[in-house]
């Protein structure tokens, strides 16, 4: 499974290409434990990579080899050689046809990367590095070629799907039938795809603005195919806003989604044919939740407007990653903010960000956006990559403007339309098409780490000058260079004592993007006779951390009448994570513990206010999850951050319980299920407000919550009285509602899938043991990601307290376990290991325990490559 010693590869070592491939001709016999590959690949010397003729390397692994040929002539054993990573052959012509056979092995396949069997289907993943599974090849995305692929299969595989278009069909003379597709686009390898198997689909047309006709296909298993109807709406809405956005317009005759059970990530954008996560395109009233629908759509949308940002441009290298995945997801949440409440969108990016993203800046994977070395690039599909680079291209916006941001993309697009492109030259086509200098913004790709600003003000009454002084810093690791000053958006308001936007320029705008570029810059502002109270970073406009000396007053104020409805949510963030820090120090310093009866008044006031959108005062009301309060500290005590957070929780449900019931009693109309905003909204407050008064623990809210579990008409309300009975019920009413439960969706993958989350992550004590168990539940599947990350990715991520337990025991299950994966799927397990690499945040005792699960790992050896480089980058 692993090279003798991992390698690292660095970006500075880059080099273009020694050979190129015109066209590649695959051809396809498929069996599950010997699928025969035939390639032929028209090659010719690169002459941008200087003079001679250097062996022809290809990248190729766990291939069987059967014959090799150029220009028809099988080659001679002393004309190549097989190596560990492929195959390198001496070339003494500049172009020529290369024929390679060779056999592989789908049923055994089960890392999911290269061509494998879900549920008896053929699909394949091929990024970042998976082609190399199939056949042998020059596997790097910088190689474009244009592909024709036959496949060849039993007929009980009716459904025969590669990229393009398909050119041929029909019956070959053994029994078998065959199809031939063939994609006008040059693409890289990683962009393949083939899907075979007894799958039905739902068909639909699109007419792009310039009136083309596409054909829009979804393919599932039969049982799935009622659950298509919420991704094909999705689909067509993100082909029309790219259109009307970007001026983007599709480039095939047909669009194909095909859902896969067994999928290491959510879905892949290969030219054409898209592979999903069932999870992500498959939903239904009934069994989907609001969040499943709404990951849906952008899910959807994420990987269709990729077919710009990322096929017909592509990454010259993967550390180029994030000028695709960056630019897309920014895109996606766009999308999703248009079609939605845009204020709860940006919250819960945020929230994910700060979160989880911070943690990982702060971490010992820590990282750049464009990252300058790995040792597997399966371990840089991070939030870092995709969530924080997004905002990268967020701030680009917000600097640019909207129009000149649509100028620069135009002129990225045009520019290197069919080609593989660098960040470097996404930043440069925005610099080019508005006559500005972005040099100081690009060391946003290059520099790793959370930036923190510093930020005090001063009123001089008698001019009526307002002053705001800025200071910039971002905390590196001990391997990092030393942090330059970075160009930083800062969008600001100024509230007047009345809660108002005052007024900053001579042009009247009560808001102004602040261009901080210095490590420490003054902005004055004029005209004030009192002194304003500053609203900063609104809308979340640079990935940073700002400190302000707040008040508990202030951030009330604020919390009431920002007018920016981000940073209202913000402000209360401030005030629960201020109350949270108090907490956790009364409870280490032994003092009882009490929250500040202001705090709880505000919650109020929130709450009842029925001029809000319901979905925000949802957000408002829930407190930072006891991940994103450790993230915050510098160093975390993780029973004290459980106490604190718990004191808090059962405190406001108490105090708040008639005004939280009466809120839910008004939503609880038993309306017809439908996933638009508004209702999600209402469901969202009703559930949030149903989730506190279980936190009561008393038997009448109780009744509600059981009351609601068994009558709720659709999955979101199912499912979060499931999980509230799960957290605060008695045990015996538990049981019997994880068994009901079960009895009615053990039939449905994503139902299961949902009710093995919630059961793994319950804070109730004694989980580990019924996880312990859950694994061995027939429902579960060690093979199939998505089990994984429900049962096991649950508790690690989403059980602060029970997998934090003093005795090590989480760590120590999750070490084993991780182990165990690796030797199955080594991306899944070095995902799974991450919470526990970051044991220098903890308190001496956690800490020590990490340290020995990960030694633990190490020591068990033949680690892959993911786990080695996670696991080894963070015990050093
Ligand atoms: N490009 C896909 C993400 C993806 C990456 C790797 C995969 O397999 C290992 C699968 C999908 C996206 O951004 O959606
Ligand atoms: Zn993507």
């Amino acid at each position: 499974m692993q090279d003798a010693q991992p390698k690292t590869i660095y970006l500075k070592d880059y080099q273009v290409p020694d050979y190129l491939v015109d066209s590649t001709d695959l051809h396809f016999e498929l069996e599950p434990k010997a699928t025969l590959v035939k390639s032929q690949l028209k090659i010719r010397r690169n002459p941008k990579a200087g003079q001679g003729l250097p062996p022809l390397l290809l990248d190729g692994v766990d291939l069987e080899l059967l014959s090799i040929a150029i220009d028809g002539s099988i080659l001679p054993e002393v004309s190549y050689q097989e190596t560990l990573q492929g195959l390198s052959i001496l070339v003494d012509k500049p172009e020529f046809i290369l024929e390679i056979h060779n056999r592989i092995n789908p049923e055994d396949n089960t890392s999911l990367e290269g061509l494998y069997l879900s549920n008896g289907m053929y699909c394949t993943q091929c990024e970042a590095e998976g082609f190399r599974k199939i056949t042998f090849y020059p596997d790097r995305p910088d190689v474009m070629s244009k592909f024709t692929t036959t496949i060849v299969a039993p007929k009980d595989h009716p459904v025969l799907l590669s990229n393009g278009n398909q050119i041929d069909f029909g019956d070959c003379e053994d029994g078998r039938h065959f199809a031939t597709w063939e994609d006008p686009f040059a693409k890289p390898s990683y962009l393949f795809a083939l899907v075979a198997g007894n799958l039905e689909n739902v068909e639909d047309t699109f007419a792009t603005s310039s009136g083309r006709e596409v054909k829009l296909q979804i393919f599932t298993e039969a049982k799935n195919i009622g659950k298509c109807e919420h991704a094909m709406r999705s689909l067509k809405k993100a082909m029309s806003w790219d259109e009307e956005v970007y001026g983007r317009e599709y480039d095939l005759d047909i669009f194909m989604i095909v859902a896969v059970d067994h999928f290491n990530m959510g879905a892949m954008e290969n030219k054409g044919l898209n592979i999903f996560n069932s999870a992500c395109v498959l939903a239904s009233p009934e069994t989907a939740t609001d969040s499943a629908f709404q990951r849906i759509e952008s899910i959807v949308g994420h990987e269709y407007f990729h077919n710009w940002s990322g096929n017909r441009v592509t990454c010259r290298d993967w550390f180029q990653l994030s000028l695709k995945e960056g630019f897309t997801v920014f895109r996606d949440a766009e999308f999703s903010a248009d079609m939605n409440s845009r204020a709860v969108k940006r919250i819960e990016d945020v929230s994910l960000l700060r979160t989880n993203q911070f943690a990982e800046d702060a971490g010992p994977m820590s990282h750049p956006i464009r990252p300058d070395s790995y040792i597997e690039i399966s371990n840089f599909y991070t939030l870092t990559v995709y969530e924080k680079g997004a905002e990268v291209v967020r701030m680009l916006h917000t600097l640019l403007g909207k129009e000149k941001f649509r100028k620069g993309s135009d002129l990225y697009f045009e520019r290197h339309d069919g080609s593989a492109a660098t960040c470097e030259d996404f930043i440069l086509s925005m610099e080019d098409a508005n006559q500005v200098n972005l040099t100081q913004f690009r060391h946003w790709y290059s520099q790793a780490g959370t930036p923190i600003l510093e930020v005090t003000d001063s009123f001089d009454q008698a001019t009526g000058r307002y002053s705001l002084k800025v200071s910039q810093s971002c905390p590196t690791r001990a391997n990092q260079d030393q942090s330059l000053p970075l160009h930083i958006p800062i969008k600001i308001g100024l509230l007047d004592v009345d809660g108002n936007d005052s007024i900053l320029n001579n042009g009247g705008d009560i808001e102004e993007v602040l261009e901080v570029t210095q490590p420490e810059q003054l902005f004055e502002f004029s005209g004030f006779r009192k002194k304003p109270l500053p609203s900063l970073l609104r809308d979340f406009s640079a990935p940073v951390k700002v400190r302000y000396p707040y008040t508990g007053k202030q951030l009330i104020f604020l919390m009431r009448n920002d007018s920016d409805t981000f940073n209202r949510w913000d402000a209360s963030q401030r005030l629960a994570f201020m109350a949270l820090t108090q907490l956790q120090q009364d409870y280490r310093s032994g003092e009882a513990l009490q929250l500040q009866p202001e705090l709880i008044e505000a919650y109020r006031d929130v709450l009842i206010d029925s001029t809000l959108d319901p979905a925000l005062v949802a957000e408002i009301l829930r407190l930072p999850s006891e991940q994103s309060v450790a993230e915050m500290n510098d160093l975390i005590d993780a029973e004290a951050i459980v106490v604190a957070r718990d004191f808090a929780l059962k405190t406001l449900a108490t105090a708040l319980a008639p005004e939280l019931l009466q809120r839910y009693t008004a939503l609880d109309h038993q309306k017809p299920y439908s996933p638009n905003a508004k209702d999600i909204a209402e469901r969202s407050l009703k559930n949030t407000c149903l989730s506190y008064l279980a936190a009561t623990e008393k038997d009448d809210a109780l009744n509600i919550v059981q009351k609601q579990f068994e009558t709720a008409g659709n999955m979101t309300d199912s499912a979060a009285a499931l999980s509230a009975l799960i957290n605060y019920g008695s045990a015996p009413k538990v049981d019997s509602a994880i068994q009901e439960f079960y009895q009615r969706w053990k039939d449905d993958t994503q139902v299961v899938e949902l009710w093995l989350g919630l059961q793994s992550s319950s804070a109730r004590n004694g989980i580990l043991a019924n996880i312990k168990n859950l694994i061995k539940h027939p429902s579960f599947e060690i093979k199939n990601p998505n089990k994984v990350r429900a049962v096991l990715g649950g508790f690690a991520n989403r059980n602060f307290k029970q997998f934090h337990k003093e005795d090590g025991s989480g760590f120590f299950f999750i070490a084993e376990q991780v182990v165990m994966l690796d030797k199955i799927n080594p991306q899944i397990a070095a995902r799974l290991v991450v919470p526990i690499t970051r044991w220098q945040k903890y308190s001496d005792d956690l800490s020590g325990k990490m340290r020995e699960a990960l030694q633990g790992i190490l020591d068990s050896g033949g680690l892959s490559k993911d786990v080695f480089e996670v696991v080894s980058k963070s015990i050093n």
